[in-house]
């Protein structure tokens, strides 16, 4: 049914109950059509980054799926919007976003979709929960997600207890 590409999903929101949102939408990828989730990530609480607004809450989550990449971001779009997504303007404060990081070993370059995710080895919200769930995965620039991780002790950013 899914395919074998390991697939990884970033969350984050900062309005309404965010933890709550994330939880649900982690839910709700694991029933998209034909994909399956494999794993989720401890949900972290970070400050926001080039963005302002309260503290967000952010995880990520493993999906294999048989659906292409632009098919995927087209479920995940329709997600944010039953979330009440709404985008006032770039970066404004979110109930729920949902970012495509990781495609298997696939590189797509576009302003529809950019895979990898152009952004997330600068961000330690993206980065500790990837490394939760893949420490070794190597990113495009030969650094390991730990490795990555390590480099931005400067981004405040906890996980939040069970
Ligand atoms: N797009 C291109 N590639 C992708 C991809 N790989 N995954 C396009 C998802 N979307 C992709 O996204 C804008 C456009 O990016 C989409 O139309 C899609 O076609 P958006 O979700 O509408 O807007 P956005 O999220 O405000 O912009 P952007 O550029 O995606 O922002 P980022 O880089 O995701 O940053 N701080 C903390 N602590 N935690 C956060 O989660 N998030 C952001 C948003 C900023 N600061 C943050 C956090
Ligand atoms: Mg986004």
């Amino acid at each position: 049914m899914a395919g074998d590409e390991r697939i990884f999903v970033g969350l984050g929101g900062n309005l309404g109950d965010a933890a709550a949102a994330v939880r649900a939408a982690i839910a709700s990828l694991g029933a998209l059509p034909q994909t399956m989730l494999v794993a989720a990530s401890s949900l972290y609480r970070s400050t926001p980054l080039d963005a302002d607004g309260p503290n967000y809450v952010n995880a990520v989550a493993e999906l294999r799926t048989a659906l292409e990449p632009g098919a995927l971001l087209a479920q995940l779009q329709r997600l944010e919007q039953g979330f009440g997504r709404e985008r006032p303007y770039r970066h404004a404060p979110r109930t729920l976003d949902l970012d495509l990081l990781i495609y298997g070993q696939r590189r797509i370059g576009g302003h529809v979709l950019t895979i990898p995710h152009p952004r997330l080895h600068l961000r330690a919200f993206v980065l500790a929960p990837l490394a939760e769930l893949a420490p070794a995965w190597v990113l495009e620039d030969g650094r390991t997600a730990v490795q990555a991780l390590s480099a931005l002790r400067d981004q405040r950013i906890e996980r939040i207890a069970e």
